[in-house]
């Protein structure tokens, strides 16, 4: 009898011990199990790769100290040529993040679920369009069409109203647009004295604190990983920490940046030296960070007018970006607009989206602006850039 028990004894002690070397086992593991119940919220989590810590866990703010690199420096000696996450994986990212930020979708179907609709459900309706930054004209167009289909189905089928909002939502952010980064290269300006073939040239414009810098080096990660090599100019000459916090992300992504150490140089011929080096180095893609002070349309012309001139006198700029901060609403409309008139625009970005439930300022600004969003940003880590997809938006707004 006891020596039964005693062998229950050493039986239970070692399955508990087993238990627990599996425990931490799993707990020392590389990678969660499912990586869809962690917090994917930096690089770390969902490429943990060797080169990554620290580096992306930096702050990449602007910072003061002043930049005593050389300029045209070498690539990071850590190139992190590893791969970004997925573009599904980066939106049903968007999707969560759109609806955590509280897509509008949630607040006009609970309305809808009440069933028979009163003239002040209707009112709620609109007014959630309205602050989602669709805008009066879009909503007005929006709530028509509702009440139209909710006459003609059934209104005690919030499902079926649903179906409706979102395909007049979706062919209101219109799908059919060509939203694929310029990446062509472009052939040589006639007569451009330069070695080399010239690089698909992007340039990034805005509002000071929409997130061009931040796009900049986000961008040229995502191009990196496809294997493009990449060159970054620092045409902020305004604040030397500009060119400190572009350097920054250039390590971070191993990017060389071309800048300036002077404190106010012309950005133009920073810009220049830029798309130069990269024709030099026979470089895939050559990314111009500017500044974005608003101090009065004709300077800002004047400024952008020339940095674009002047790249264009070795090729084309194939891409013109308007980096726009969605959270700043309609206010940020009417500098997207000085911004499209004093330099032609090609595409938008629309940052800073994974802080707002003002979704709707997609549609208000590829009406306003006439070109479509391209990439949207989704918080300040490198992989927070995505290819703007209009379907997975939709249902994101919609929650
Ligand atoms: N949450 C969030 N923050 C962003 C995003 N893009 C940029 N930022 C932050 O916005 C601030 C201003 O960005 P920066 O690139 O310096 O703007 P710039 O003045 O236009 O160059 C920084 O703190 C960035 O980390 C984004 O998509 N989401
Ligand atoms: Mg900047």
């Amino acid at each position: 009898m006891d020596l039964i028990l005693i062998v229950i004894a050493v039986l239970v002690v070692l399955a508990l011990a087993g238990g627990l070397w599996l425990y931490v086992g799993r707990r020392q593991g590389d990678l969660p199990e499912d990586l869809s119940a962690h917090k994917p919220t930096s690089i770390e989590d969902l490429f943990p790769q060797e080169g990554q810590e620290g580096q992306a866990a930096e702050e990449v703010g602007e910072r003061e100290e002043p930049g005593a690199e050389p300029e045209a420096r070498p690539a990071a000696t850590t190139a992190t040529l590893e791969s970004p996450e997925s573009i599904p994986g980066r939106m049903q990212r968007l999707r969560a993040r759109l609806a955590g930020a509280g897509g509008f979708g949630k607040a006009v179907l609970s309305v809808l679920s009440r069933g028979d609709l009163t003239e002040a459900d209707w009112e709620e309706i609109e007014d959630t369009l309205l602050t989602s930054d669709l805008g009066i004209e879009v909503t007005t167009q929006l709530m028509e069409e509702l009440r139209t289909q909710a006459k003609v189905l059934d209104t005690s089928d919030p499902q079926a109203i649903r179906a409706v909002l979102r395909s007049e939502l979706l062919a209101l952010v219109d799908p059919d647009l060509d939203r694929s980064v310029n990446l062509e290269r472009p052939a040589a300006a006639e007569g451009a004295e330069i070695a080399g073939t010239p690089a698909a040239a992007i340039l990034m414009v805005g509002v000071n604190g929409t997130g061009k810098t931040t796009t900049c080096g986000k961008l040229a990660r995502v191009l990196v990983a496809q294997d493009k090599s990449v060159v970054m100019g620092a045409a902020d000459t305004f604040r030397a920490a500009a060119a400190e916090q572009l350097s920054t992300w250039g390590q971070r992504v191993g990017v060389e940046v071309v800048r300036s150490e002077r404190e106010g140089a012309d950005p133009a011929s920073v810009a220049f030296d830029a798309v130069r080096t990269a024709a030099e180095q026979e470089a895939d893609a050559v990314v111009v960070d500017t500044a974005g002070r608003l101090q009065n349309k004709a300077g800002l012309m004047d400024e952008l007018g020339k940095i674009k001139r002047v790249m264009e006198k070795v090729a084309p700029v194939g891409e013109v970006l308007l980096v726009l901060d969605a959270t700043t609403g309609q206010n940020g409309m009417r500098q997207a607009q000085v911004f499209a008139e004093a330099v032609g625009i090609t595409g938008i970005v629309l940052t800073k989206l994974d802080g707002t439930a003002k979704g709707g300022i997609v549609v208000t600004v590829q009406k306003e602006l006439g070109v479509p969003v391209k990439l949207v940003g989704l918080g300040e880590g490198a992989d927070d850039l995505a290819p703007f997809d209009p379907e997975g938006f939709v249902d994101a707004l919609l929650g």
